[in-house]
């Protein structure tokens, strides 16, 4: 197949054919999963569109071959082109973060959290990070996980006042417990992380401070949120959320800690690499590398901020009164309705977002009293301010149709949303 080979969908053609002609079921999901892309106004903050480029590495004959072990100390042989996939990936990823060590091969986020742990971490140590309903990870040290089964976890929380991390907490616990390690981001933090704030307390207490940027990596490798490079000596990130790349993750440290991270990642915590995946995140990286991926990341947050202020003049209560990145927290409280249930309006409406605790939520996680979204994938398609607008007018009258129970209201809006979405084309699809 050659490079001009015909493409429609998100696999070419040809392949498109085999797949259908080898396995219709899932051809066919497929294809309805690639309608329901194209369609809907996908808010989920942690999800995106990646290139056909990227589609194209990371749906490749790398998922053919085995390489455990890192570029130049491999188990396997056959290695001559997988070494070099691997090593520009690193080096990108370097280049881009500015930092002097990046392992490329963690499965996903969760996965190179865990590593950062057997890196680091005795079981039975103490850890601290912010609170899953405050807006952390469930690797953070929540109950439920690992982190918080095999560790002596401690969270800190956000200020009831302002909905922003107490940073006084975080002081006081760390000076209470002395924690080994202490995380800063999350996964539903509207607010810029003052990554030199918890440098300064990690420092004071001994702490190895980790810096989880999975939602913000993007926003970070295009200068719309500060690094946490030379104030965290380790970060993790997964690779497709703002950052724009295959499903992955990636720790990104110092030279001082790049043999325990690359220890722990392999043979501590996994096997072979995902050779498609890291050849999809190479690519990535190097489209995060360029002007318009700069121009991107900031269209991000403004698109944020005007779909915040949209939301906040329509009496929208948003946890800390808005954003400053590419994630709002709306806390619908006081509109009567619940996040499952608005979440489940919406997307008939054809408005996908997911449901979310809001910080101190009476309610229960399974249907809490959040709905969290964000605007990485419609800025992917283009979408500017007026769109915004647009969007947050749906959101408001669909909320409202809900609390009606008119069903057909819900389906007027999906019909004005695909309308819309047909004139911003999504990439890869
Ligand atoms: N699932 C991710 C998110 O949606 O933020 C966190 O792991």
């Amino acid at each position: 197949m050659g490079p001009q080979a015909a493409t429609r969908g998100c696999i070419t053609l040809p392949m498109r054919d085999e797949l259908s002609r080898t396995d219709p079921e899932i051809a066919s999901l497929l294809q309805l999963e690639q309608e329901r892309q194209r369609s809907k106004i996908r808010l989920i903050p942690s999800e995106n569109y990646v290139s056909a480029a990227v589609l194209a590495a990371s749906g490749s004959i790398l998922t053919n071959k085995y390489s455990e072990g890192y570029p130049g100390r491999r188990y396997y042989e056959g290695q001559q082109y997988i070494d070099a996939i691997e090593q520009l990936c690193i080096d990108r990823a370097k280049a881009l973060f500015g930092v002097e060590h990046a392992n490329v091969q963690p499965y996903s986020g969760s996965p190179a959290n865990l590593a950062v742990y057997l890196a680091f971490c005795q079981p039975g140590d103490t850890i601290l990070g912010l609170g899953l309903p405050h807006g952390g990870h469930l690797t953070h040290g929540w109950n439920v996980s690992i982190s918080g089964k095999y560790f002596r976890s401690v969270a800190y929380g956000v200020r009831r006042d302002t909905g922003r991390i107490d940073m006084d907490q975080v002081a006081d616990l760390a000076r209470a417990h002395r924690p080994k390690l202490i995380w800063c981001g999350g996964t539903a933090v509207p607010r810029i992380i003052d990554f030199a704030a918890f440098a300064d307390i990690a420092r004071s207490v001994g702490a190895l401070l980790v810096a989880d940027i999975a939602h913000i990596a993007g926003l970070v490798a295009g200068g719309a949120h500060p690094s946490p490079v030379g104030y965290a000596p380790v970060i993790t990130t997964t690779t497709h959320k703002t950052l724009r790349g295959p499903r992955g993750g990636m720790i990104l440290c110092t030279a001082e800690h790049a043999q325990a991270i690359d220890r722990a990642v392999f043979p501590g915590l996994q096997g072979g690499p995902h050779n498609h995946n890291i050849a999809g995140l190479a690519v990535a990286l190097r489209e995060a590398a360029g002007e318009s991926f700069r121009q991107y990341a900031h269209q991000v947050v403004r698109n944020a901020r005007a779909l915040a202020e949209a939301l906040l003049a329509r009496g929208y209560d948003l946890v800390s009164g808005g954003t400053d990145n590419h994630l709002i927290l709306i806390d619908l409280t006081r509109k009567g309705v619940t996040g499952k249930r608005a979440a489940r309006a919406l997307d008939r409406a054809g408005l996908e977002t997911n449901y979310n605790t809001v910080p101190f939520d009476p309610r229960k996680p399974f249907d809490p009293s959040g709905l969290r979204i964000g605007t990485p994938a419609v800025t992917s398609r283009g979408m500017l301010e007026p769109e915004m607008e647009l969007i947050a007018g749906w959101i408001d009258r669909a909320l409202e149709a809900e609390r009606r129970g008119d069903e057909q209201a819900l389906d007027r809006i999906g019909a004005e949303v695909r309308e819309m979405t047909v004139r911003f084309p999504a990439p890869g699809l």
